[in-house]
């Protein structure tokens, strides 16, 4: 790469965290001018009776929390929230919406927290200040002026607190519409299904004391050093047990390589503890392959948990005929791993007491056979009779903080007759039934014109959603955009006809004495209070947002009296106590240290399927395969990200620094075409509607399978066509893009 270009990289890294992480942490919350607030917010993060990180939802120990639980990244989320610099009136009269446009995500992170409602008008190059009661007014206007409700969209981002979302959901459906698509449509959507189906609950079902019991636990389509660091002191705590840690990846990820752990004196003299011992670099998309490979492999070894599956299981004769009847050739070929690895495994997973734990997160989720391949982890597991006993089961590792809860308390398009009935009784208001628009089905309805308001409670929709050109269109059609938002992105920028941005406190900040709620990966309802003074005196909390705009649209209507709700967050849980099950006493166990599990009936082996077993599947074998010549591309997150967020433009472990404009390719399928390391590229991706297109990238060699490629999200959604979904669960297939690369031409 020639040396006036910024950007450079080096060897990936074999293991991950140490003091250089300590390092970036302390650089992070001491470079935002702010030393005292990031410090401070520090100290209770995680903390019992402190507030919930909002990075990610790995669960904090039920016992003996280290006095700093909390990750590099972590430390990142929480510096990047709690920034005193704020932006209001004069930023926004200096920068127009163009100027602000032509900045990068990692520019608008670091102008600091936005500090009062700003308004777009129609035609207008600036926002400019408007008064909250002026901003509800014009929701209500444009709300009310819609010839159904169901030209409304009402999008959550995983952030939001269980207060607020619950108060949101019921919003929207007082309002008349189902139409509450979420992040989790593009995260962890194909994980509930598939579990929903195989066993009953759509979530996951160990703890963590189970990975101290477990013997084997496999992490599959998932970097935790980057995106859950705090799972790899449960790791560190399982291998150093005894566990065999397995990981599926197609990337070599140093945080399943190795780990120094921060606060432990070997970790801190720079000794990482070796994880992974196994480590099969497996194709893109070619999981629910290689987990047939190891259902077969169990079954030609040892056989199956015969007791288990009579008592429990339903349809396991045609699912063992299935594997039977499928080639090992076959699944070699999808899977790019030799039968022998496999036989390996499936050894190693049948010689003790076949306690099995599998992890994963979207390198399995954003695929379009995502649900069938989760559905055959099940398969696995069930053969093993290695769900709902000690040391055994199935941990889709979630990724917002909030968005397992969120989906509890009813942020989901299509949630269940039982909550909506129970719903309708509780506020007295007529709730609709017809289920309404998930993310993917949002953005078309926008693009056609039928989307209308589009409203936002967090999150960055233009940023994170599939094909931006299309999505941008999608939004620019609208009458009004309206963002509840903590910090500048992109969404505010790529606007309707008119366009709001309210502003709100964080999980950092104090919220006058009141704490919210929230549920983490493993399904514990814990409180989260904040201890930062609010970056601005004008911030509303998101319940009073909600409240405030349903007032305005609503009034108060059946028995909701929605400014006496938010008044008072007690008062929501008693609410959603009386609507979602498994919430009993509420308020007085959330108050207790550590908070409470919810009920998970498949962790006691009760299968609410149809059924009333748990259920094998029996998908067809395939894998999203690129046409010769043609590679896959995945996109993935850098370690100096969340989400949409961009923090810096380095990614430590995979040895990039100053750089985000890059694609990383197999050293050998670089050379055969002549390309060489650092060059542009541009890159097409292909898809039955047409081409799109990203000039100008860098090549980068990184050691994968060769056929594959990987490059960073958000940047790379551009090549994400709108329609590539997993099927069953409309999740936009980003980690399976068909592309072709050539040498850039300006
Ligand atoms: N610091 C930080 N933390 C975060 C986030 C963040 O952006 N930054 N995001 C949060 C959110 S919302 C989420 S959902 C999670 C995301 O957590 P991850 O799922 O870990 O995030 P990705 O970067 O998308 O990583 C996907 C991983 O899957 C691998 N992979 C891709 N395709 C395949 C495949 O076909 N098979 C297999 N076996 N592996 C594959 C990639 O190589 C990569 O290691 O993290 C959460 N935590
Ligand atoms: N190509 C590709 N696309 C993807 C993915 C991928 O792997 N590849 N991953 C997908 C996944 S897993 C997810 S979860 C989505 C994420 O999609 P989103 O959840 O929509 O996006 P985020 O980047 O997490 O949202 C960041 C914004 O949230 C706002 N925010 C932060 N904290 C708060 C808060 O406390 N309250 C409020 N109201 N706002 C707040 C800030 O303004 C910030 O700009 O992206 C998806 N998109
Ligand atoms: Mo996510």
């Amino acid at each position: 790469m020639s040396a006036k270009e910024p950007g450079e990289f080096h060897r990936p890294k074999e293991s991950a965290a140490g003091i250089p992480a300590v390092l970036a942490s302390l650089k992070h919350v001491f470079g935002k001018d702010g030393v005292g607030r990031g410090t401070k917010a520090l100290l209770e993060l995680n903390q019992v009776g402190g507030f919930d990180c909002p990075s990610c939802a790995w669960p904090d120990p039920d016992r003996d929390r280290a006095v700093a639980e909390f990750c590099e990244n972590g430390a990142k989320a929480v510096a990047s929230e709690a920034m005193r610099k704020t932006i209001g009136r004069e930023f926004f009269a200096e920068h127009s919406v163009a100027d602000l446009m032509a900045q990068t995500d990692a520019w608008h992170d670091l102008q600091g927290r936005l500090a009062e409602p700003m308004l777009l008008r129609e035609g207008a190059s600036h926002y400019e200040p408007v008064s909250w009661d002026e901003a509800f007014a014009i929701l209500a206007d444009e709300l009310r002026a819609l010839d159904s409700p169901d030209e409304a969209i009402f999008y959550t981002s995983g952030r939001a607190s269980n207060e607020a979302a619950f108060l949101y959901g019921l919003f929207a459906r007082a309002f008349g519409t189902n139409n509450l698509p979420d992040c989790s449509n593009m995260c962890h959507e194909s994980s509930g299904l598939a579990l929903k189906d195989s066993i009953g609950v759509g979530k996951g079902t160990v703890t963590l004391d189970d990975f101290l019991e477990a013997e084997v636990i496999i992490c599959v389509g998932q970097n935790p050093g980057t995106n859950h660091p705090r799972m790899l002191s449960t790791l560190e705590a399982a291998v150093t047990k005894g566990a065999k840690l397995v990981a599926i990846n197609p990337l070599r990820e140093a945080g399943l390589l190795g780990f120094s752990h921060p606060q432990h004196v070997r970790g801190i003299l720079g000794r990482p503890t070796p994880l992974a011992s196994t480590y099969l670099q497996v194709k893109v998309n070619g999981d629910l392959a290689l987990f047939r490979g190891l259902s077969k492999a169990v079954l030609e070894i040892w056989g199956a948990d015969e007791d288990f599956l009579a008592e429990h299981a339903s349809g396991y004769g045609e699912y063992r005929s299935l594997v039977e009847g499928t080639p090992w050739e076959e699944i070699e070929r999808l899977s790019g791993i030799s039968r022998t690895e496999m036989e390996e495994l499936g050894a190693a997973l049948v010689g003790g007491e076949r306690k099995l734990i599998t992890c994963w997160a979207m390198g399995l989720t954003q695929h379009r056979n995502a649900v069938a391949t989760i559905r055959e982890i099940a398969n696995l597991h069930l053969l093993l009779g290695a769900v709902g006993r000690p040391g055994a089961g199935l941990c889709p590792v979630r990724g917002h903080s909030n968005v397992q809860g969120d989906r509890t308390v009813g942020i989901f398009e299509k949630m269940p007759e039982s909550f909506l009935a129970a719903l309708e009784k509780q506020a007295g208001v007529k709730i609709p039934r017809e289920h309404g628009l998930d993310t993917v089905a949002s953005i078309l309805a926008m693009h056609e014109g039928s989307g209308k308001v589009f409203f936002a409670l967090g999150g960055n929709f233009a940023q994170a959603t599939p094909d931006s050109a299309f999505t941008a269109e999608a939004l620019r059609k609208t009458r009004l955009t309206c963002h509840v938002s903590t910090k500048l992105n992109r969404s505010h920028l790529i606007h309707g006809r008119r366009a709001l941005i309210l502003p709100c406190l964080g999980r950092s900040e104090q919220d006058g004495g009141r704490f919210v709620t929230t549920e983490n990966s493993m399904g514990v309802v814990q409180s989260s209070q904040g201890n930062l003074a609010p970056a601005s005196e004008v911030l509303l909390s998101e319940p009073e947002i909600v409240a405030r705009l349903a007032e305005a649209v609503l009034g108060d209507v059946g028995h909701v009296r929605w400014r006496w709700l938010a008044e008072d967050y007690d008062r929501i849980r008693t609410w959603i106590e009386a609507v979602v099950t498994g919430f009993e006493s509420y308020n007085e166990r959330v108050r207790q240290a550590g908070g409470f599990y919810l009920p998970n009936a498949a962790k006691t082996r009760v299968w609410n399927t149809t059924s009333g077993k748990a259920n094998f599947s029996q998908a067809p074998l395939d894998a999203f395969e690129a046409a010769p010549g043609r590679l896959l591309l995945q996109t993935l997150r850098s370690h100096d990200q969340f989400n949409t967020t961009v923090y810096g433009l380095n990614d430590r472990y995979r040895g990039i620094s100053g750089m985000r404009d890059i694609v990383f390719l197999s050293p050998e399928d670089l050379s055969e075409r002549g390309i060489k390391p650092g060059e542009r590229i541009d890159v097409t991706s292909h898809w039955r509607d047409g081409e799109r297109h990203l000039r100008g990238f860098r090549a980068i060699p990184y050691e994968m399978p060769r056929g594959m490629a990987a490059a960073y999200f958000p940047e790379a959604n551009v090549l994400v066509p709108v329609g590539h979904v997993a099927e069953g669960s409309n999740t936009p297939a980003s980690k399976s893009i068909e592309i072709s690369i050539m040498p850039h031409r300006e």
